[in-house]
C-alpha cells in the first residue's frame, strides 16, 4: 500500500538513564535519542534512530545521523514519494544509493512503515510474522566497580523476573564476574556474556577460559571486522560466538555463516538498516538453523515495541535484550512496557501500537525540525 508522505518531523529527546550502563566501549548516563515521525495524507507514523551521542559502538552517533537524514534521505523519500506515495518496501531501494548510515535508514523505514500499518489497521508483529503474543525477555547487565555491586544488580534483575542475563565483560573484567554470577545463581540461570569487541585473537587461549561456565554465548568478542579471526577463534572455544557488531546486513549474515564466524546472531534493527533488512536475516538464520535474538540500543517505548514484534517471530528462539521500560528509564514517553512473569507482551494495536503520550514527550524534548518538498 502507498502512502504519501507530505513531511517528516526530526525530534531530539534526553532520556536520562536510571543508572550509568557501562560497556567496554563506554559508559552511557542518558540517552540523546532521535525520533522521525512522517507525516502522511491519512495521520503519522513514528520511528527511532539507535545511535548514540558517539561514534563507538559504530561509525553512527545521532547528529550524523540526523544530518544525513536531513541532507540525503528524507529529501530522496519525500522526491520519490510526492506525486503517487511509496510503500514501505520500496524505501530501502530509494535510499540504497547512500551507502552505509543504516541506523539512519532504519529509523525512516520504520515510521513509513508504521504510518502504512496505521492506516491498514494492521499490528507491526502481524505485518512481520509474529507466531507468538508474548516474548521472553533478558537484560544486559553493564560493566560495575567491583563483583558484589555485580551481584546485587544480576540478584534485582533475576528477582525482576528476568529470563537471561548478559554480562558486558572487557578485559581485566571477564573471567572472575562470570564465575562469581555462576557459583551465586547456580547452573540453571540463563547467563551469556558481551565483549562489544574489545578482544583480539591472541586473547583466544584466556576467553576459552570462560568454557568452563556453561554460557549460552559470547557475543562479538573481537572486532568488527575480523570475521575471519571469529571463525578461526570458534576452533579454540566451545562457548558458541555470536556476531553483534559484525553483521550489518543479511549479506555479511550469510558470509558469517558461510565462513562458520558465528554460530549465533543478534539482530539488531538500527544495525541492519531496518526490520525488513532484519526479518531477511531472521529468514536466512533459520533456513541454515541458526539462532538469532534481538538486541537493544536502550530504546523508547518507540524502538522497543517494534522489536518486541520482531522477537515474536519464530527464529527468535534465544531471549533477546528486550527488557522493561523501567530496566532504563524511570519514565519512558509510551505507556511502560512492564515484564510479566518474565515476558513483554507483543503490542496488538495498529503499526507499533504504542505512541509518544504528547505532555511526556513535550518534557523531554531538546530540538524539533520538521522536513518537507
Ligand atoms: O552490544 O548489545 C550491545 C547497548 C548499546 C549498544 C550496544 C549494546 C547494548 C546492550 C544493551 O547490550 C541492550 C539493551 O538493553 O537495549
Ligand atoms: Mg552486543
Amino acid at each position: 500500500m502507498k502512502t504519501k508522505i507530505s513531511g517528516v518531523e526530526l525530534r531530539r529527546i534526553a532520556m536520562p538513564l536510571v543508572a550509568p550502563f557501562r560497556t567496554s566501549f563506554g559508559v552511557e548516563t542518558s540517552r540523546d535519542v532521535l525520533l522521525v515521525r512522517v507525516v502522511t495524507a491519512d495521520g503519522e507514523g513514528w520511528g527511532e534512530c539507535g545511535a548514540m551521542s558517539e561514534p563507538r559502538y559504530c561509525s553512527e552517533y545521532v547528529d550524523g545521523a540526523q544530518n544525513v537524514l536531513r541532507s540525503f534521505l528524507i529529501p530522496a523519500l519525500l522526491g520519490a514519494g510526492a506525486k503517487d506515495g511509496v510503500d514501505a518496501q520500496e524505501v530501502g531501494r530509494i535510499l540504497d544509493p547512500f551507502t552505509g548510515h543504516r541506523m539512519a535508514k532504519a529509523a525512516l523505514e520504520t515510521a513509513v512503515l508504521d504510518a502504512q500499518l496505521r492506516t491498514t489497521g494492521e499490528s507491526f508483529g502481524g505485518y512481520l510474522g509474529a507466531a507468538r503474543d508474548r516474548v521472553p525477555c533478558g537484560v544486559s547487565v553493564g560493566i560495575m566497580d567491583t563483583v558484589p555491586q555485580l551481584l546485587d544488580a544480576v540478584d534485582r534483575y533475576v528477582t525482576e523476573g528476568y529470563v537471561r542475563i548478559k554480562l558486558k565483560i572487557e578485559p581485566g573484567w571477564d573471567i572472575e564476574p562470570v564465575r562469581a554470577v555462576r557459583e551465586r545463581f547456580g547452573d540453571d540461570l540463563l547467563l551469556q556474556v558481551d565483549a562489544n569487541a574489545a578482544y583480539t585473537l591472541t586473547d583466544a587461549q584466556h576467553l576459552a577460559k570462560l568454557d568452563a561456565f556453561d554460557l549460552l554465548l559470547i557475543e562479538q568478542p573481537l572486532a568488527n571486522d575480523d570475521m575471519v579471526q571469529h571463525a578461526q577463534l570458534g576452533k579454540v572455544m566451545r562457548t558458541p560466538i555470536c556476531l553483534d557488531e559484525s553483521i550489518e546486513s543479511a549479506a555479511h549474515a550469510a558470509a558469517a555463516i558461510s565462513l562458520g564466524a558465528c554460530s549465533i546472531i543478534n539482530v539488531k534493527p538500527g544495525r541492519v538498516g531496518g526490520y525488513l533488512e532484519a526479518r531477511r536475516i531472521h529468514d536466512l538464520a533459520r533456513a541454515h538453523g541458526i539462532p538469532v535474538w534481538c538486541g537493544g540500543m536502550l530504546e523508547t517505548g518507540i524502538g522497543r515495541a517494534a522489536n518486541v514484534a520482531l522477537a515474536a517471530l519464530p527464529g527468535f528462539t534465544l531471549p533477546g535484550d528486550t527488557s522493561g521500560s523501567h530496566r532504563y528509564f524511570a519514565t519512558d514517553i509510551t505507556e511502560p512496557f512492564v515484564l510479566d512473569d518474565g515476558h513483554l507482551d507483543v503490542p496488538t494495536g495498529p503499526g507499533l501500537g504504542v505512541a509518544p503520550l504528547p505532555d511526556l514527550l513535550k518534557e523531554v524534548t531538546t530540538s524539533t525540525e520538521w522536513i518537507e518538498l
